[in-house]
């Protein structure tokens, strides 16, 4: 089965366990007033709009018991893993470490660390805390994924240019067969989301495949209604 998608359809695994959720940095340091993006400057309120969308994505994953991967941005709380070039980085009110309305900003832990009530992790699922934007550097991310068998990545979350985009060169060098759900990832900057979605997908596919969330949810389902025709789950 395929996924609708661009440049050009993309192929689902035979088995669909092969097949990952990733759902980048959907935490309340990049979505609500008071953190780590509203700091620097950018109207967090943007990032809202995808929320409905990715969560009826996570629904129908979580639905098919297929798996789900959240990363969480963040450094330890002696800031040993945040290089001071990162640190010093922006012109932003407050800097990683510094106390903020929502706690620490960017720390481990912090209230405004944790993912937004809307997409908060199941016990069952893998949250992965990463002090860099790509979600493979310095992590066992690389090793969780080899040991599920996935070889698939549908890439999610904020924000669309940076960590996720990131995240989504690295798993391509990789080797994984990566799309990025265009209405479930969000960018402060329309024109960088945008560009970033016509990079991926340029060249052939050079980083790989966007689509809809639509299209992911309708493909997935079928398929998994003709894997299994007598689950309830579908
Ligand atoms: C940023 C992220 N923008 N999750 N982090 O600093 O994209």
């Amino acid at each position: 089965m395929t996924i609708p998608a661009l440049p050009y359809d993309y192929e689902l695994p035979a088995d669909l366990n092969q097949l990952a959720l990733v759902i980048i940095d959907m935490q309340r340091d990049f979505l609500e007033p008071g953190g780590f993006g509203d700091a620097l400057g950018n109207d967090v309120q943007r990032l809202q709009a995808i929320v409905p969308t990715l969560k009826h994505l996570l629904d129908t994953v979580r639905s098919l018991n297929l798996t789900v991967i959240h990363t969480i941005e963040c450094h330890t709380p002696d800031l040993s893993n945040c290089p001071p070039a990162k640190r010093s980085r922006g012109n932003g009110t407050l800097k990683i470490g510094d106390a903020g309305p929502m706690g620490r900003i960017l720390i481990q832990g912090e209230p405004g660390n944790g993912i937004i009530p809307e997409l908060l992790p199941l016990s069952s699922e893998t949250v992965i805390y990463k002090p860099g934007k790509g979600a493979f550097y310095n992590t066992d991310l690389e090793r969780i994924l080899q040991e599920k068998g996935i070889t698939h990545l549908l890439i999610t979350g904020v924000t669309t240019e940076v960590c996720v985009q990131t995240t989504m060169r690295e798993a391509n060098d990789r080797g994984y067969e990566c799309l990025m759900v265009e209405d479930c990832t969000e960018s402060y900057f329309p024109a960088f989301k945008q560009a970033t979605l016509e990079m991926v997908r340029a060249q052939g596919g050079i980083v790989g495949w966007t689509a809809p969330a639509q299209a992911v949810i309708t493909r997935l389902t079928t398929t998994a209604a003709i894997a299994h025709p007598f689950s309830t789950a579908v």
